[in-house]
């Protein structure tokens, strides 16, 4: 008899789905309080706490959630933990495991671990609580996170630029690392592919720059001094192709088109495999053309590239009018064969599950995988904990 924990359930790997037939559910909804200490900036989110009812704690305390998801109106807090989730301002913030402070986790045998609190030091052995952090519930079950909370920001500025090529996207991160440094917050990249599904599939979503563009780019700053960083994201546009948004709604728009991506695949009629990995920045645009000539006898079939350029996050996803698991597999081959040549992840944020068993086996270092079965075997002996998901003993 297995526990599959579950929060939101908005995963995409199927990490918090009962796969045995046997397993009990336990949802952690119930367990939904959130609180702020405002003087050391820690938010208190108890496991089924949902991320934008966090958010909204938080900004009661002028204070914002490390974390910015797609599916932030119903995601949790534990599913984001057990997933460590990333989202759109990993480049500022990090992700949640690089904001976590202090974790309440129970153990198979129902040990409470509790390290619950404020403080940002504590070199006192292993730290425990990141060992929970993305293992989707198969080594704990998470009940209740610290996590840091930064300032929320008084001055955002967002723009959205287009580029010919991605070497030009390449140049044009660096110089917005350089020119806008400590202001900047996010950056987020889609190929011309991807802006043809959402005006397919949004006719009515605003328009920034020419159709068609190769690339779009989309960057934005949080900062707290608005002159300041107006006058740094004008310059930083000025020579270049692209729109800086004049208004909170221009840039709700422009981030509309970026986040609409997922949608207009989900909507559009056909299949949709998708591939979520990380790779060294410059070499983004050469996985999405491995995928490409891989399927080169498949004409029927599009690639679409997006994602978190910052960290080097690629969402590779491949739409066909039908489903064909050959093109499923000679995608997979070509996108994680790339990324096991140049030392790339096959799953950048959106965890193993079922989903991913096989390329973790296939691609991930063997003696990493001994040492995760001997870490899943020795807290729980008897696989009760999400069986079935990640390393799947
Ligand atoms: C993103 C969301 C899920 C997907 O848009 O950043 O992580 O469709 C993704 O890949
Ligand atoms: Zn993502």
């Amino acid at each position: 008899m297995g526990v599959v924990p579950q929060g939101g359930n908005t995963g995409l790997v199927a990490g918090s789905v009962p796969t045995r037939g046997d397993e009990v559910v336990l949802s952690l909804r119930r367990l939904n309080r959130a609180h702020c200490d405002e003087v050391s900036g820690t938010m208190f989110c108890q496991a089924g706490a949902i991320l934008d009812d966090c958010n909204r704690v938080a900004k009661a305390h002028g204070l914002m959630m490390p974390i910015d998801l797609g599916s932030s109106g119903s995601c949790t807090i534990g599913g984001n933990l057990a997933s460590n989730a990333g989202g759109v301002r990993v480049v500022r913030y990090g992700s949640l495991r690089a904001n976590l402070v202090g974790l309440e986790v129970v153990l198979a045998d129902g040990t409470v671990l509790d390290s619950l609190g404020t403080v940002r030091k504590d070199n006192t052995g292993y730290d425990l609580k990141q060992l929970f952090v993305g293992s989707e519930g198969t080594l704990g079950v998470i009940t209740e996170a610290a996590l840091a909370a930064p300032a929320l920001p008084s001055s955002v500025h967002v723009a959205l630029l287009t580029c010919n090529s991605y070497e030009q996207v390449v140049r044009t991160l660096e110089d917005a690392r350089r020119e806008l440094g400590e202001i900047l917050s996010a950056a987020e990249c889609w190929d011309e592919q991807c802006s043809r599904f959402v005006e397919e599939q949004f006719p009515d979503f605003a328009k920034f720059g020419p159709a068609g563009a190769k690339f779009s780019l989309l960057v934005e700053t949080h900062g707290s001094n608005d002159g300041h960083d107006m006058e740094k994201m004008s310059r930083f546009v000025e020579n270049r192709q692209g729109y800086l948004a004049m208004s909170q709604e221009q840039g709700d728009s422009m981030w509309a088109i970026r986040e609409s991506i997922t949608l207009a695949l989900k909507q559009k009629k056909g299949v949709t495999y998708k591939f979520d990995v990380s790779l060294p920045v410059h070499l983004l645009e050469q996985a999405t053309q491995a995928v490409k000539l891989a399927l080169s006898e498949h004409r029927e079939c599009q690639v679409l590239q997006y994602g978190h350029i910052c960290e080097g996050g690629l969402h590779l996803n491949v739409w066909c009018p039908s489903g064909d698991e050959a093109i499923k597999q000679a995608a997979q081959d070509a996108i994680y064969g790339f990324c096991k040549e140049n030392r790339g992840s096959i799953s950048a944020e959106h965890g193993i599950g079922t989903q991913k068993i096989d390329p973790l086996v296939r691609y991930k270092q063997p003696e990493q995988l001994d040492v995760m079965r001997t870490l899943k075997t020795s807290l729980d002996p008897n696989n009760i904990l999400n069986p079935g998901k990640v390393v799947a003993v």
